[in-house]
């Protein structure tokens, strides 16, 4: 296997990705050397778990050595400890932070919306709990001017992009005032300004959107990159292998980033594939795969960027499979101890991504006890703050409800409007009463 150190040192400060400039194109990455051939087998989801085992130790290497190996790329031991080498030095001060703050903020967040839920102030609600590195590691990587094409457990992409907490709580509790004014179900977020598209149930759809926006902005010479994000379920679908395919085949400047939690509700990765990795995948549509530590969100931020770059510059697509582990249920909806091992979420909790970065912190003399109370009762008001105002907006008025369908309502629309209506004792408003296509 060959290794190639990372050879950018990190940027300065980039508190949020709206202040994020684009950096200039690196020379295109060497092509990757092609994996070993897939063995087909099948083996249980504790023996899989083992082997994605993120307690052994695995090479510190950069992106650029992507598929010989099945052992993810580390670059923080679980410990904290830094194995890069002399050419990769661990993450400047102001960015190390950033990152454990950012994980810190969707952690909390993440807590505070499933009190939400179980209060009844909101329908639904999907935690990313033990995800953090991969999401915001993956999310560091990219520029303001980069677009997101997420899955379902990215919400916190969209916040380190600067979407405010009360309109991203809003969306949960279906006020007006916020885009999807209800249409959409809870935890569905787009952030135009963001440049992070809607968020869609159906799996893997997004990820042929990456490729589309991907494919336009090669052709309209914009030097921007489309970031797909999946789950590990998402690669049993025909959308992963049209996007991945033709990615491939025009060189389209696209990350896949696939957030490899072990878990499709309540499939394991085991009985998803009988791939050996989800990295391997890529082997079949000519394009580098790349196995990283998940819950490492120096070696994701490293192994994001370096495709991120390489896709700028020119070289095409990377898949890239971050291990991680998730630690709560699909959803609020869904009761995980009806089918997985609770040894198994015991052993993925000593792995913890926030933890892991504190002791990195700590060790460095970067992060003491108070300064991270600091930063947790920071983002506790701002979550306070935010779920204020997003409950002081309105819902929306119940003529509505058939806008934002077709520039005018069809008769049907409105004779099914007019029901509800009469139903609710109501009159409708006239059209101009309410706002358009936000
Ligand atoms: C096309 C399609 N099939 C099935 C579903 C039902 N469904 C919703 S989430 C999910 C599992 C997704 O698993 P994964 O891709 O691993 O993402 P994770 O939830 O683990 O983040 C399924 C099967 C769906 N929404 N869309
Ligand atoms: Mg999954």
């Amino acid at each position: 296997m060959k290794k190639k150190s990372t050879k950018k040192r990190e940027p300065a400060k980039r508190s949020d990705a709206a202040k994020a400039r684009p950096r200039p194109p690196p020379k295109p990455a060497r092509r990757s050397a092609p994996a070993a051939p897939a063995r087909a087998r099948h083996v249980p989801a504790a023996a899989h778990a083992r082997r994605n085992g993120a307690t052994k130790p695995a090479p510190a290497a950069s992106a650029a050595s992507s598929l010989a190996s099945d052992e993810p790329i580390r670059l923080l031991a679980p410990d904290g400890a830094w194995l890069g080498g002399a050419k990769d030095p661990p993450p400047a001060p102001e960015l190390a932070l950033e990152l454990f703050r950012g994980m810190l903020r969707v952690r909390l967040l993440d807590g505070r919306m499933l009190n939400l839920q179980r209060q009844g102030r909101i329908g639904f609600y999907g935690q990313s709990t033990g995800q953090e590195a991969a999401i915001i590691g993956s999310a560091a990587a990219a520029t303001a001017q980069d677009w997101i094409a997420p899955a379902l457990r990215e919400a916190g992409v969209a916040v380190w992009r600067g979407l405010p907490l009360a309109r991203l709580i809003a969306q949960c509790m279906a006020r007006d005032g916020e885009p999807s004014r209800g249409r959409q179900m809870p935890c569905h977020h787009t952030f135009r300004a963001g440049n992070f598209i809607s968020m869609s149930s159906v799996i893997a759809t997004q990820l042929v959107h990456a490729t589309g926006i991907a494919l336009a902005a090669r052709i309209r010479k914009d030097p921007i990159v489309a970031l797909g994000y999946l789950g590990d379920g998402a690669t049993s679908e025909h959308d992963f292998h049209s996007a991945l395919n033709f990615a491939a085949v025009w060189k389209a400047p696209v990350v896949f980033f696939c957030q490899n939690n072990q878990w499709a509700i309540s499939v394991p990765v085991s009985r998803q594939t009988a791939s050996r990795t989800l990295a391997a995948k890529a082997v079949a549509y000519g394009m580098p795969g790349v196995r990283v530590d998940g819950n490492d969100v120096v070696a994701v931020h490293r192994v994001t960027r370096a495709a991120v770059e390489r896709a700028r510059a020119g070289g095409g697509p990377t898949f890239v499979e971050a291990l991680t582990y998730r630690r709560m249920g699909h959803s609020s909806s869904d009761d995980p101890t009806k089918y997985r091992d609770s040894a198994e979420v015991a052993k993925w909790e000593q792995l913890d991504p926030i933890d892991r970065m504190r002791r990195h912190l700590t060790a460095r003399g970067l992060l003491t006890k108070p300064m991270e109370e600091g930063f947790e009762e920071e983002i506790q008001a701002a979550i306070s703050a935010a779920i204020t105002e997003a409950e002081a907006l309105p819902e929306p008025a119940a003529d509505s409800l058939v806008e934002d369908v077709f520039a005018e309502p069809t008769p049907q629309l409105v004779a099914q409007r007019d029901d509800l209506l009469r139903s609710l004792g109501q009159r409708a408003a006239p059209p101009s009463a309410h706002a358009h296509g936000r």
